[in-house]
């Protein structure tokens, strides 16, 4: 161990703690790029450790702060299994970080020891970074942080996005296919091909994509190319002026519930954002009146959870589908799940929670309103539909279960990918032959709001029900609701973000104008019944006051 020690104390040198303290989250760390060298590289350490406690399998390493802005940095490791890691490793990853420089080789040693791993013990790192100037450099620091744990090699996959690291690391440990594109692109063609656009369609194949000026809008020319004729996308926001996030990609469209502002779209012309690392899609297009329509991850859950019930139910197979969303989802598109009967479950916000839900069911859909989602398939489910499938007579296209077998294997089981949930989208708007309009108005969104409230401690909420409902404060769910009981549709819920140091609030109701009304108000309980700092937000006048007229 002291020739390790020795090593660890020449990288913490180089590497100095910077003031603070640090938390690994829901998206890792997270932060200004200038806090983030130390951090990463103690990382680097962990992720090494990780991979000799899981026998050697290789970790992934993530250099990405997604739909932060660009001077922003991030990490976050990767399982063996492709997914996020393991929930229990989230405080040693605290730890470690947070220890002084002159105690990390004692808690790298403490690591070690705890898990019964030794000098001799292999792994190895794979490490994919986004494309913002300061991951050059924090790629070092992760390069060098995994060389201080002996017997551990560290492989560079250059910029990448966060679905592809994931994809590679899955797809090494289950010694399957790791040509990302050729995976992707094969399979829908295969899938597309059987769908046959008739003359007249609605459908085509066109999609404008915004990139986020970020990784995805390269990913987004490597997929035009993959899926060959049977898409065609054109690319804006694809970082060769614009700055990653600003204006632009899946967070800003979500969250501001508009275009980009520096394109001009035609009319009803299908338009889809990624965000920076390119794990997350939104779909959007202005109508001949240049009204914003937006199909978040709430409506593309919706679209793919049927097109497989739609194929399933082709291929006589019974396997249970759900869908799993949180408490952002709009109530129009759970009633519409209701009222078709798809089972339905509503985790905590962050995708761990997620993903761990839709394992419940034998095909878990899930997705965050904010667009990051994908498709789980159980080894029952994957084992039925390859057997329907060997079982289908060949032809040149392929029956049901031939189509669900190809489009299981376009989706990313790791974690939410932009380029995946593409394919998936536009078979499924393919198969029905369906334009944006059409697809959009399956389902009337309830207008809503959502509004940030600064707090002195924002841990003083306490959330229940999957954060639909607050349990402390004591005053603050009451309030709430007598708020909420005033609108027609109402519903609000407020809950501290993981990534933000804010409430969230969240409101929705039967007009754009009673949704923000009670958004405003419930912020201000919040700033009253939370202990609100700095300025209270503005209480809204009451609704209908200036109509009153004697
Ligand atoms: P917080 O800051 O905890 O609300 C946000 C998103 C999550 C998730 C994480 C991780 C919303 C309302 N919240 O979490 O869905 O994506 O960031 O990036 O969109
Ligand atoms: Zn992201």
């Amino acid at each position: 161990m002291a020739e390790e020690g020795h090593s660890i104390d020449g990288l913490v040198q180089g590497y100095p703690k910077k003031d603070g303290t640090f938390e690994y989250g829901t998206a890792g760390f997270r932060k200004d790029a200038e806090v983030m060298d130390f951090i990463v590289m103690r990382m680097g350490l962990l992720a090494a450790l990780r991979s000799k406690v899981c026998g050697g399998e290789v970790v992934g390493l993530v250099i990405t702060a997604s739909h932060n802005p660009v001077k922003d940095n991030g990490v976050k490791l990767v399982d063996p299994d492709g997914g996020m890691m393991a929930e229990a490793w989230e405080e040693i990853a605290t730890h470690l970080v947070n220890v002084n420089d002159g105690d990390v080789a004692g808690a790298v040693g403490d690591i070690a020891k705890r898990f019964n791993v030794d000098d001799a013990a292999t792994g190895c790192v794979y490490i994919g970074r986004d494309t913002r100037p300061s991951s050059d450099r924090l790629l070092q620091a992760a390069m060098q942080g995994v060389s201080g744990i002996p017997n551990v090699s560290s492989q560079d996959f250059g910029v990448v996005s966060t679905p592809h690291l994931h994809f590679l690391v899955r797809a090494h440990n289950l010694k399957q296919s790791s040509d990302y594109w050729n995976v992707i692109g094969e399979n829908y063609q295969l899938v597309a091909k059987s769908l046959p656009i008739s003359d007249g369609s609605a459908y085509t194949g066109d999609v404008l994509v915004d990139g986020a000026n970020g990784v995805g809008a390269g990913c987004a020319v490597q997929l035009n190319k993959a899926c060959g004729d049977y898409l065609n996308l054109s690319v804006i926001n694809d970082g060769t002026t614009g700055v990653l996030n600003l204006d632009c990609g899946a967070d800003y469209v979500k969250s501001n519930q508009r275009e980009p502002p520096n394109h001009e779209f035609l009319p009803n012309q299908r338009c889809c954002s990624f965000d920076g690392d390119a794990d997350r899609i939104v779909y959007f297009s202005k109508d001949g009146d240049n009204v914003f329509h937006l199909l978040d991850g709430d409506k593309i859950a919706v679209l793919i959870a049927e097109f497989i019930m739609e194929l399933l139910e082709a291929a006589s197979l019974h396997l249970n589908v759900g869908v799993v969303q949180t408490a952002y989802a709009n109530g129009a598109a759970t009633n519409v799940l209701e009222e078709r009967k798809i089972p339905i479950a509503c985790t905590s916000t962050g995708v761990k929670h997620l993903h761990h839900k839709a394992k419940d069911f034998e095909i878990g859909v899930y997705f965050e309103a904010n667009g990051h989602g994908t498709v789980l398939y159980s080894d029952k489910a994957t084992k039925m539909i390859t057997d329907a499938k060997a079982a289908e007579s060949e032809t040149d296209s392929l029956g049901p279960a031939g189509q669900l077998y190809h489009y299981m294997q376009i989706s990313n089981q790791a974690v939410g990918d932009s380029c995946a949930d593409l394919c998936m989208v536009e078979l499924a708007l393919r198969k029905k032959q369906w334009s944006v309009q059409d697809w959009d108005g399956q389902c009337k969104f309830l207008p809503n709001r959502m509004l940030k409230v600064k707090v002195a401690d924002r841990r003083v909420i306490k959330t229940t029900n999957a954060e639909r409902q607050v349990t402390e404060p004591s005053d603050l769910q009451p309030a709430i609701d007598s708020l909420v009981a005033e609108y027609e549709q109402g519903r609000s819920f407020v809950r501290p973000s993981g990534t933000e140091d804010v409430v969230r609030v969240y409101a929705e109701a039967n007009t754009q104008v009673t949704a923000d009304h009670l958004a405003a108000r419930v912020a201000c309980a919040v700033f009253d019944n939370a202990g609100g700092s700095g300025q209270r937000p503005q209480e809204p006048s009451p609704l209908g006051a200036k109509r009153v007229k004697h």
